[in-house]
């Protein structure tokens, strides 16, 4: 198989890292392109998982398989909880960093806030895997600042879920309504660009608001009841998560509206609730983002580990949720 470019820029850099070495240079002159720590060989490690918020459905499901992987995986896991607040996360840092952990994993709730976490992990000499969402790349690096991303496609989520709308919308002109994510995440940011650029080609389809709920139920409803009333004509919702695909039905419902008759509801995650809310009717589409990252992070610890060579980001591949599968999903949903 060919190089891919960032298999070839890690190459050049370890080339060049043992050029350094071997010409006796100091190392200040390395540090300025050190890849991230190493992960010395153990029997068992100390894992730590900084979680940042357990709000959702998705976020319990997620640190449980973080927990249900540690036995399996000869783990001593830390895993903390931020309660929604992005300053925590980085004093949940911390605080494992002083613990000793070996190795962080760590879902960053926003882009930017969360980067003195990866940086000062890294000058512990702690490898970090950022996992289900990541952080500015312009500010920091996967091969360099931490060791690799695991997780979705953000953009093709929002441009599949934007896709099946275009096929499966029946009226003839759509009014949508967007409840976007967590201002600043990862996932906000590339589920909106995802799907926007697909509606923006289309003449018949208009974004009439678009308006953050935090990727929660509860605030989904209340944004949604307040855009109805500007709104009234809204015919399609495009919640970022199913949390707030379902806080959106609730508030629709309350004014009397018909979600899956009059409204189309289209979003992402792959919840019981959307499951059973496409089995019922009222929900079309859930494009799938997985919180079961447990087992993902033991295999590539291992790799890592062992010496392997990491790609800056590994996919996670997501399935489709619709009427046609939802039913033989549901009980292995979360
Ligand atoms: O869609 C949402 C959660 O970061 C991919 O965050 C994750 C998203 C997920 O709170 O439900």
């Amino acid at each position: 198989m060919p190089l891919t470019t960032v298999e070839e820029t890690t190459m050049k850099r370890r080339i060049l890292l043992g050029t350094a070495i071997a010409f006796g240079l100091g190392l200040s002159t390395v540090s300025a392109i050190a890849e991230p720590p190493p992960l010395a060989q153990k029997d068992r490690y100390k894992v730590g998982f900084s979680q940042m918020e357990s709000n959702n459905p998705w976020r319990i499901a997620e640190t449980k398989s973080f927990h249900d992987t540690a036995e399996a995986c000869n783990w001593d896991l830390i895993a903390t909880d931020a309660a929604g607040s992005a300053a925590k996360q980085v004093a949940d840092v911390d605080s494992m960093i002083a613990q000793g952990i070996d190795i962080l994993f760590l879902p960053p709730r926003e882009e930017k806030p969360l980067i003195p976490a990866v940086m000062k992990a890294k000058a512990a000499g702690i490898p970090t895997f950022l996992v289900d969402r990541s952080v500015d790349p312009a500010v920091a690096q996967a091969g360099e600042h931490y060791v690799s991303f695991l997780g979705s496609d953000f953009i093709d989520q929002g441009k599949r879920v934007a896709e099946w709308t275009l096929e499966n919308f029946k009226g003839e002109k759509g009014i949508i309504v967007e409840l976007e994510g967590t201002t600043g995440s990862s996932p906000a940011n590339d589920r909106a660009k995802g799907f926007d650029d697909v509606m923006a080609q289309h003449d018949n389809m208009e974004i009439v608001a678009s308006q953050t709920g935090d990727f929660a139920r509860d605030m989904g409803r209340q944004v949604m009841e307040t855009l109805l009333q500007a709104h009234p004509d809204v015919n399609i919702v495009y919640a970022h998560n199913d949390e707030m695909a379902i806080g959106a039905i609730q508030a629709l419902e309350l004014a009397g509206r018909k979600p899956g008759e009059d409204v189309l509801i289209v979003s992402i995650d792959g919840t019981r609730d959307a499951l059973q809310a496409i089995i019922d009717g009222k929900m079309g589409v859930t494009v799938e983002s997985s919180p079961f990252f447990g087992p993902l992070a033991c295999e590539i610890m291992g790799k890592y580990a062992a010496g392997e060579s990491i790609p800056p980001w590994v996919k996670v591949e997501d399935r489709i949720f619709t009427k046609a599968n939802a039913a033989d999903h549901i009980d292995e949903a979360y």
